[in-house]
C-alpha cells in the first residue's frame, strides 16, 4: 500500500505542513488509497516532508510525488487546457515559492508566541531531554533558509505586504468559482488549500492570517474542501466534525 510520511496531525487541520497537506489532499481528491505514517524531516530522503513510499521506492518533494500519483494512479488535471495548466503551474509557484515564505516567517521568526506554538506542534514527539536542543537548532536552520530565500532580508511590514499581494491575487483569481479552475478540484487546489488552511486555519497569529480572513471567498473555499474531503476530521474534545 502507498504510504505518505508526514508530520502528525495537529491544530484541527489536515497537516501543519502546507506540502504534506497538499499531497494528502491530492490523494483524497483523487480517491487514491494510502496509509499515513507520522514522521519528522530527518528521516526523509531529501530531508524535507512529505515523502511517499510505493513499491519499495521512496520519493520526496510534493511536486514529484504528485507527478508520480498522476502517472501511476489518477490525474486530476487531465482535460485541462494548456492555458489552464500554465495558470496552475504559475499559481503553484506563487503559493509554494513565495507566499509560503511569509507563512514560514510568521511561525519561525515573527513572534515568540508563534514559535512556542510551532515548537510544541513539531517537536513534541521527541524525547524531552533533546527536544529543546533539536528545536532551537532547527529554528536557526529555518531562519537561515528564510534569509537565503531572500524573504528574510526584508522588514516585517514588507514581508507581510508581499504576502498580502499574493492573497489578493489568489482571492481575485478564485472569484466566485468553487475551485481555482472551475467546478472540479485539480492539483492546483491541493496546493492552494494546503497553504491557505495553514495561514487562516491554524493558531499562528499574524497580519497575513488577519488579512486572509478578510477574504470571504478564501474562507468559504477552505471550508468547502474541509467539508468535502476531510469529513473525518473532528474536534478533539467534542468529537464533532470540524467543518
Ligand atoms: N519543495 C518541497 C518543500 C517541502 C518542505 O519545505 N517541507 C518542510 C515542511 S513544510 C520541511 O520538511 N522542512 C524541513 C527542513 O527544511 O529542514 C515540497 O514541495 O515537498
Amino acid at each position: 500500500m502507498l504510504k505518505l510520511y508526514q508530520f502528525e496531525r495537529t491544530w484541527g487541520i489536515p497537516n501543519l505542513s502546507p506540502f504534506c497537506c497538499k499531497v494528502e489532499t491530492y490523494m483524497r481528491m483523487a480517491s487514491i488509497e494510502h496509509d499515513i505514517k507520522p514522521a519528522l524531516p530527518m528521516s526523509a530522503p531529501k530531508g524535507k516532508l512529505p515523502y511517499i513510499s510505493d513499491n519499495g521506492k521512496a520519493l520526496g518533494d510534493s511536486r514529484f510525488i504528485i507527478e508520480y500519483l498522476k502517472s501511476t494512479y489518477h490525474d486530476l488535471d487531465s482535460g485541462l487546457t494548456d492555458e489552464e495548466l500554465a495558470i496552475s503551474t504559475a499559481l503553484q509557484r506563487l503559493l509554494e515559492e513565495h507566499l509560503f515564505w511569509g507563512a514560514l516567517y510568521s511561525r519561525w521568526q515573527y513572534a515568540d508566541e508563534n514559535w512556542q506554538i510551532n515548537k510544541k506542534a513539531i517537536f513534541s514527539p521527541l524525547p524531552p531531554i533533546i527536544r529543546d536542543i533539536v528545536a532551537n537548532r532547527w529554528r536557526k536552520k529555518i531562519q537561515r533558509q528564510i534569509y537565503g530565500h531572500g524573504m528574510g532580508r526584508h522588514q516585517t511590514e514588507e514581508i507581510f505586504a508581499l504576502g498580502k499581494q499574493d492573497i489578493d491575487a489568489l482571492a481575485a483569481y478564485l472569484g466566485h468559482k468553487p475551485y481555482f479552475l472551475g467546478d472540479r478540484p485539480t492539483a492546483l487546489d491541493a496546493s492552494a488549500f494546503g497553504l491557505l488552511i495553514n495561514i487562516s486555519g491554524c493558531p499562528i497569529e499574524s497580519p497575513l492570517k488577519e488579512y486572509a480572513l478578510t477574504k470571504e471567498n478564501l474562507t468559504t473555499y477552505n471550508e468547502r474542501i474541509m467539508h468535502r474531503f476531510y469529513p473525518d476530521l473532528r474536534d478533539s474534545r467534542s468529537g464533532e466534525p470540524l467543518y
